[in-house]
């Protein structure tokens, strides 16, 4: 199902691999990317050296487009944004935040632009800013999220801009990726199942743990603070939890999350690590490779459109 968005990124099916911070290194964007989908490094809170080092070790496992998710909380964003204008990979997506002082530069550098955004304002200003598309992500997703679902801010967003909208957040299967297309998105970016797949770098025990979430598993703390994040419900997000309710200060609650995902990532602490996951969680069942993953998204789903479209009026 080539569209305007596989056009636009040089790629097989619309589908984008989420931004995960430690979870989405070279490896899982080169396999994303040679399974005819996007992949995108994280940048997360690591630095600019770092980045370029990541960059540089996709070019080697993958000819094809891949892109940089850069995380505009980061102290190093700035300094990662310069990498990217040097080492120019296809596409920069970003998350939150406003990435609207850097479009011209990434466009000047030829590099493609598409801002995460969890708002119809947001997707308006980025598209008045020259973004090349916008990431429309749910509430349902994992990480630092809004507060609209999925298929609320889907269509809206379609029916706000021009630009390609992405769908994101909650997207496990097939059944997701149709929603997404039905609700007029031109793509979706999936993050969870990807963590479970052969190339993602991840503890087996991250993996494990989202294999083993149910549906309310992937719980949401650090709403007090501003600064909303969703992961697996464990003794650390109780912990959250409970100075929350003890209306503990911004710096100890964020204390508590230091080193948490290199610790879930890492070291596979599933206690006091923080396995960052949406919903979707819950809809995941075993580790495949990426290439396959890919292709149970998309098997069929022209005629299944089709047929969508035949039997309503959209
Ligand atoms: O960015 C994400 N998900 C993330 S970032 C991350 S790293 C992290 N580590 C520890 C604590 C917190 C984060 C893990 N997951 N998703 C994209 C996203 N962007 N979701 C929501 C937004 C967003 C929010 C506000 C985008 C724009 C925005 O605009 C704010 C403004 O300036 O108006």
């Amino acid at each position: 199902m080539k569209n305007r968005l596989c056009e636009l990124l040089g790629i097989e099916y619309p589908i984008i691999q989420g931004g995960m911070a430690w979870v989405a290194t070279a490896e899982l964007a080169a396999a994303v990317s040679n399974g005819g989908g996007l992949g995108l490094i994280a940048a997360g809170g690591a630095p600019a050296d770092v980045v370029r080092a990541e960059i540089r070790k996709c070019r080697e496992l993958t000819d094809k487009p891949f892109g940089v998710n850069v995380m505009l909380m980061s102290p190093f964003a700035e300094e990662v944004m310069q990498v990217i204008i040097e080492e120019k990979p296809a596409v920069v997506a970003t998350g939150a935040g406003n990435p609207g002082k850097y479009i011209e530069p990434l466009k000047n550098a030829g590099v493609k632009i598409l801002p995460v955004i969890a708002s119809v304002a947001m997707a308006q200003k980025m598209e008045k800013q020259g973004a090349d598309a916008v990431i429309a992500e749910g509430t349902e997703a994992g990480g630092h999220i809004g507060e609209i679902t999925t298929i609320c801010l889907t269509p809206q967003v379609v029916d706000a801009v021009n630009i390609p909208v992405v769908c994101a957040g909650g997207i496990a299967d097939k059944r997701g990726a149709v929603a997404a297309f039905a609700l007029g998105a031109d793509g979706i970016q999936v993050g969870t199942r990807f963590i479970c797949s052969d190339e993602c770098m991840a503890h087996e025990n991250y993996k494990a743990a989202v294999i083993k979430a149910k549906d309310r598993d992937a719980v949401v703390t650090g709403r007090s603070t501003g600064a909303p994040v969703r992961a697996l419900k464990n003794k650390l997000t109780k912990e959250y939890q409970r100075l929350e309710k003890e209306n503990a200060t911004a710096e100890e609650i964020e204390q508590l999350g230091v080193g948490g995902l290199k610790r879930a990532f890492l070291e596979g602490d599933t206690q006091m690590g923080s396995l960052m996951a949406g919903q979707s969680a819950a809809m995941v069942k075993e580790i495949e490779p990426c290439a396959d993953i890919i292709r149970s998204y998309f098997a069929d789903i022209d005629s299944i459109l089709t047929k969508i479209k035949e039997n309503t009026n959209f």
